[in-house]
């Protein structure tokens, strides 16, 4: 008897089950899913899609291989708290309750979640949230007091906190994927906001990824030595140098034992605190393989004792080797979750947007950290994966910003953008129509005095130029010309050539200021007592 078509059968209902045991698509299939993904600090000089020469992302770069990278994607306020409530309701800070990371988010507001959950979607989030209040909005959640830490991360869920084992990424990576695995309710569609920590200060890379990039040369950005020639007195004063406001011991994980031998002295002291509170939550295990790794780096620093540019150059090698390290399970991460929406064919009926909460300095200007309206800080990465309206390796120049993102999840899930949100959808935008597309773009940043000492600034940002105005304790204004000068090395302000620029950059930050209605850039007594409390907390005071 010939058995083959037998065995063709059995092999066909094999195959028939094992596509039934992965595909967990929505049985209501009209409604896209939605999974958003916001890093925290990840400079898009750091995301190989947008540039190589740091680093190689290709898990995250593959959303801009099958989607679409935003070339000049912004944010409205580079800090962290500020940026996450402009995500969830589509509106600049002055109008959302969180100007700066001490303000407490008000969530009776109107958010992008909520409005899906009344029309039918499920909702979770995992992972960063640093919005203060609890999360509303979310059928699951489980987030970061905080800022949250790196090894084994407390969470805070609605049961209260937990504890748990592992490294955060891979462990708000499991969580994700257990929510879409097990607890979803696969009736409805669902909206996942999957938040890192990762690649935050102060930088502790995972036990895979420790030893990546020490001892390779990591390029020098021309700017390192910037003595801030042209550029106002915000500049000078900002603490953020890596120079003289990086630590040594939290953020270069050199042993505060070492630096009190070579009489090394801390911009503060509490970051020898803070590392050795960071280097005992690791476990034995891990304790080790953290020596085997640092000791050397340790013991080299002890025999070289580098002093003036020679430190500078050393500290940004060591701020890079850990930055990048932390990047790599990021990537690593990413990938993970893609990988399950293939699995579970779930990829082509999902939007996953990949951004940061803002940007982030890798050293030009000599800086670290982000806040100001400078590129680096001011713009973040961005990219979306939706195949149902993106085409593959689309690129889009347009002037995007996160608060954008609102009403486009809404506009993706057919849900009404309520009149009052102040972005723009950018639906239209994925297949190039850009017809009516907004020409400039309203910044303004509120949290000082405060840690790293950047002043409170707005400005406006067109295609080619950027006009900047400090105020509270100071009063300056900076003007660049980003086409001839892209690194903002030349403020032309009150420049001759500049004149008509510079009487039209007025203008346009005017009419956004109206359009925004953004008028608060006066000294109130609200202000004034959360600067006390604020410098009260850092010890300033
Ligand atoms: C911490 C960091 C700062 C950082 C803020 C805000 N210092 O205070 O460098 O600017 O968070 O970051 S640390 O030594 O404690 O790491 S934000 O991304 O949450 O806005
Ligand atoms: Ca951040």
């Amino acid at each position: 008897m010939n058995r083959l078509p037998f065995i063709l059968i059995l092999f066909l209902c094999f195959a028939c089950k094992t596509d039934k045991k992965n595909e967990q698509k929505n049985t209501s299939n009209e409604k896209p899913n939605i999974v958003f993904i916001i890093t925290d600090d990840h400079a898009y000089q750091a995301l190989s899609a947008y540039d190589n020469t740091l680093i190689e992302t290709p898990h995250i770069d593959r959303l801009a291989r099958e989607g679409m990278l935003f070339k000049k994607a912004f944010v409205t306020n580079s800090i962290c708290s500020p940026s996450r409530a402009v995500a969830l309701t589509g509106k600049f800070s002055h109008l959302n309750s969180v100007r700066d990371n001490l303000d407490v988010f008000d969530t009776t507001q109107v958010t992008f979640p909520k409005l899906l959950q009344k029309e039918g979607y499920e909702t979770a989030i995992y992972g960063k949230w640093h919005l203060k209040s609890e999360p509303k909005g979310f059928d699951y959640w489980e987030v970061l007091p905080d800022q949250g830490h790196y090894y084994h991360p407390e969470l805070l869920t609605p049961k209260g906190e937990i504890k748990t084992k592992g490294y955060v990424t891979d462990v708000v990576t499991d969580k994700a994927i257990f929510y879409l695995d097990s607890l979803r309710d696969t009736s409805k569609p669902f909206m996942l906001m999957y938040n890192h920590k990762a690649p935050h200060r102060q930088w502790w890379p995972s036990m895979h990824d420790l030893e990546d990039f020490k001892f390779k040369k990591i390029p020098v950005p021309e700017t390192l030595f910037d003595e801030y020639k042209t550029k106002s007195k915000a500049s000078v004063e900002a603490e953020m140098r890596i120079a003289d406001h990086m630590a040594l011991s939290a953020d270069n994980k050199v042993a505060p034992e070492i630096l009190e031998k070579l009489n090394y002295e801390e911009f503060l002291d509490w970051y020898k605190g803070a590392y050795k509170e960071r280097f005992n939550r690791l476990n034995e295990d891990e304790k080790v393989q953290w020596q085997k790794v640092y000791g050397p780096i340790n013991e080299d620093f002890l025999r070289n004792s580098p002093k003036g540019q020679a430190l500078t150059l050393w500290k940004y090698q060591r701020y890079m080797e850990d930055y990048l390290g932390v990047i790599k399970s990021v990537d690593r991460n990413i990938g993970r979750l893609l990988e399950y929406l293939d699995e579970k064919q779930l990829a082509e009926n999902t939007m996953v947007v990949y951004t940061s909460d803002q940007g982030f300095f890798l050293g030009e200007h000599g800086w670290f950290d982000k806040r100001f309206m400078y590129e680096e800080s001011f713009r973040t990465p961005l990219l979306i994966r939706y195949p149902e309206l993106i085409a593959p390796s689309s690129l889009n120049g347009d002037l995007v910003q996160n608060i954008d993102f609102a009403p486009t999840v809404l506009d993706v899930a057919g849900v009404a953008i309520p009149e009052d949100m102040q972005g723009l959808s950018l639906v239209p935008l994925f297949d190039g129509d850009n017809t009516n597309w907004r020409d400039a773009l309203y910044y303004h940043y509120f949290e000082y005095p405060g840690i790293h000492m950047v002043k409170r600034h707005f400005g406006v940002r067109t295609e080619r130029y950027k006009l900047i105005r400090f105020y509270y304790d100071t009063e300056a204004w900076e003007l660049y010309d980003l086409k001839e000068d892209p690194q903002e090395l030349n403020n032309v302000y009150g420049n001759a050539d500049y004149k008509e620029v510079q009487a039209e950059m007025h203008k346009r930050l005017d009419e956004l200021r109206v359009q925004y209605e953004d008028a608060s850039d006066s000294l109130n007594q609200d202000w004034i007592d959360k600067d006390i409390k604020r410098l009260k907390s850092l010890g300033w005071y």
